[in-house]
């Protein structure tokens, strides 16, 4: 992590574990930035854990690869009530990480990413840590910054 981060790193102490039940759209999280819901700074690294085997029918994660590039993007769609996703984006290569159980998949926290429906028969549970540099500033809602 200190090498991806370029400097000492740290693990943010909120860290959502997530049951997705099937069929339920909820909690889904449409595409966005984790920096939207991070803050602090924009070189935050999500690792995403998948507590069982993850493919595409149990809701594996999507993700535009590269689009980190673009920056900080609005998120000026509101979707299912509560959640913003960007418009103008959807031009762009998507990707399903299917998960075996057991993976890791870590993320800028610019990179576009979203949920898909877990349309299996059974629970799919998650977990997401953060970690950003120690030398960097942090949201506080974010909880205290733990180094690794
Ligand atoms: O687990 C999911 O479906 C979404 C997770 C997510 O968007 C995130 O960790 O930022």
């Amino acid at each position: 992590m200190s090498d991806l981060l370029g400097g000492r790193a740290g693990l943010m102490g909120k860290i959502p574990f997530r049951i997705d039940l099937p069929g339920v759209t909820r909690e889904l999280a449409v595409w966005h930035q984790d920096y939207r819901y991070v803050r602090g700074n924009t070189d935050i690294i999500t690792a995403w854990v998948p507590l069982q085997d993850t493919p595409y029918v149990r809701g594996c994660l999507m993700v535009m690869p590269g689009s980190q590039e673009l920056g900080i993007i609005e998120h000026d769609h509101e979707v299912l009530g509560k959640r913003h996703s960007p418009s103008g984006v959807f031009g762009r290569e998507v990707r399903y990480v299917e998960m075996r159980r057991g993976d890791l998949l870590l993320f800028h926290s610019l990179l576009l990413h979203s949920s898909t429906l877990n349309m299996s028969p059974t629970v799919r549970l998650s977990i997401q840590a953060r970690y950003s540099a120690l030398s960097a500033p942090t949201d506080p809602s974010m909880g205290q910054v733990i180094p690794v």
